[in-house]
C-alpha cells in the first residue's frame, strides 16, 4: 500500500507557485491577489480559511480575509461580494461553504464575477467545465486529479465510484473523471443515498472516490484487492484524549481500506492540503488570463 501523500505534493506545487510569483515580481507584474469572505465562525471553516490565507503567504500572494458576522443579511453579503468584483487588485476570490442557513447559496454563488471565481462554482465555469472548455476547475476535484496525475495513476479504462453527488466535488469529480482528457477516460458510476447496490459496485471499482462525510462509511470488505482510494471526508469527532477536543476522520475507514488498498490519501494530509494548492493556481491562472 502507497499512502498518497497530498501534504507533500501540495508543498511541491506551492515551490513551483511561488517560482511563477517570482517571475511575475521580476518583470514588474501584478502579484495575484486572493480574497477571501467567511460568513459566521464555524470551526472547520475558520481551519481551512486560515489555512488558505497562510498558503497566499508561503507563495508570495496577497491575500485579504473578509470575516462578517454569522447574522449577516444576504444583502450585505451580495455588497460585499459586488465590491471585490469591482476592486481591480483582487484577482480571485471565494465565498467560504457552508453558508448560514438564511443565505441563499446560488444566489451568491451567481453573483460572483466569473472571471474571479477560483472556486469554479459559478454556472458559467461549471458549464465550462462541463463542455471542456478551459476554466477554473472546482479546487477539490482539481486537487484530486493532480495527486493521480503526479502518482502517475492510470485512469483510462478504469472502473470509478464516486460515492456522493455533492456540486462541489462528487459531480464535478464524476464529471472530469469521464472526460477525454489525460487523467481522464475512465468508466464513472456516481452513487449517492438512492444507490442499491453500493456495495456490488464499489466492489469492481479499480479506483473510489469517497465524498459523502459520513465517518469511516467505506470498509475494507466493500474494497476490491489494489483498489486506489480517495478519500474526501473530514469530519471531526469529539475526542477528549486530544488538546484540540477532536480527532479527524475521513470517510473512509482507513484500518480495514488500508489493507486491501494499493493506493490511499490519508486524513488529515490527503485531500485537504491539494484543495488549497489547486485554490492558488487557479487564482495565478486568473493573473495569468487577464
Ligand atoms: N467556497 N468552500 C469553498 N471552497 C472550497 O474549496 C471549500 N472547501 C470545503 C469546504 N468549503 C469550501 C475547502 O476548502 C472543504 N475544504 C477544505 C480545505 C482544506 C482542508 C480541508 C477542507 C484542509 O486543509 N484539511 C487538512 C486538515 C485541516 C484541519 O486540521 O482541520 C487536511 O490535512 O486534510
Amino acid at each position: 500500500m502507497i499512502l498518497l501523500d497530498g501534504k507533500k505534493t501540495a508543498a511541491t506545487i506551492k515551490e513551483e507557485i511561488a517560482i511563477e510569483v517570482e517571475k511575475i515580481k521580476k518583470v514588474g507584474g501584478k502579484i495575484p491577489h486572493l480574497a477571501a469572505l467567511l460568513v459566521g465562525a464555524d470551526g472547520a471553516s475558520l481551519t481551512y480559511v486560515n489555512s488558505k490565507v497562510k498558503a497566499c503567504q508561503k507563495v508570495g500572494f496577497n491575500s485579504t480575509l473578509i470575516e462578517l458576522p454569522d447574522n449577516t443579511t444576504e444583502e450585505q453579503l451580495l455588497y460585499e461580494i459586488e465590491l471585490l468584483n469591482r476592486d481591480t487588485d483582487i484577482d480571485g476570490y471565494i465565498v467560504q461553504l457552508p453558508l448560514p442557513k438564511h443565505i441563499d447559496e446560488q444566489k451568491v454563488l451567481m453573483a460572483v464575477d466569473p472571471h474571479k471565481d477560483v472556486d469554479g462554482f459559478h454556472p458559467t465555469n461549471v458549464g465550462k467545465m462541463t463542455l471542456e472548455i478551459p476554466t477554473f476547475l472546482p479546487a477539490t476535484p482539481y486537487g484530486i486529479i493532480e495527486l493521480l496525475e503526479r502518482y502517475a495513476i492510470e485512469t483510462s479504462g478504469k472502473n470509478v465510484v464516486v460515492i456522493g453527488r455533492s456540486h462541489i466535488v462528487g459531480r464535478p469529480i464524476s464529471i472530469l473523471l469521464s472526460q477525454k482528457r489525460k487523467t481522464g477516460n475512465a468508466t464513472v458510476t456516481l452513487c449517492h443515498s438512492r444507490t442499491r447496490n453500493l456495495k456490488e459496485l464499489t466492489l469492481k471499482a479499480d479506483i473510489i472516490v469517497v465524498a459523502l462525510g459520513i465517518a469511516e462509511f467505506l470498509k475494507g470488505d466493500m474494497v476490491k484487492k489494489g483498489a486506489v482510494i480517495i478519500d474526501v471526508g473530514i469530519t471531526r469527532i469529539k475526542d477528549k484524549s486530544r488538546k484540540s477536543g477532536y480527532r479527524l476522520a475521513g470517510d473512509v475507514d482507513f484500518e480495514s481500506v488500508s489493507k486491501k488498498a494499493s493506493y490511499i490519501t490519508p486524513v488529515p494530509g490527503g485531500v485537504g492540503p491539494m484543495t488549497i494548492a489547486m485554490l492558488l493556481k487557479n487564482t495565478l491562472l486568473a493573473v495569468q488570463n487577464k
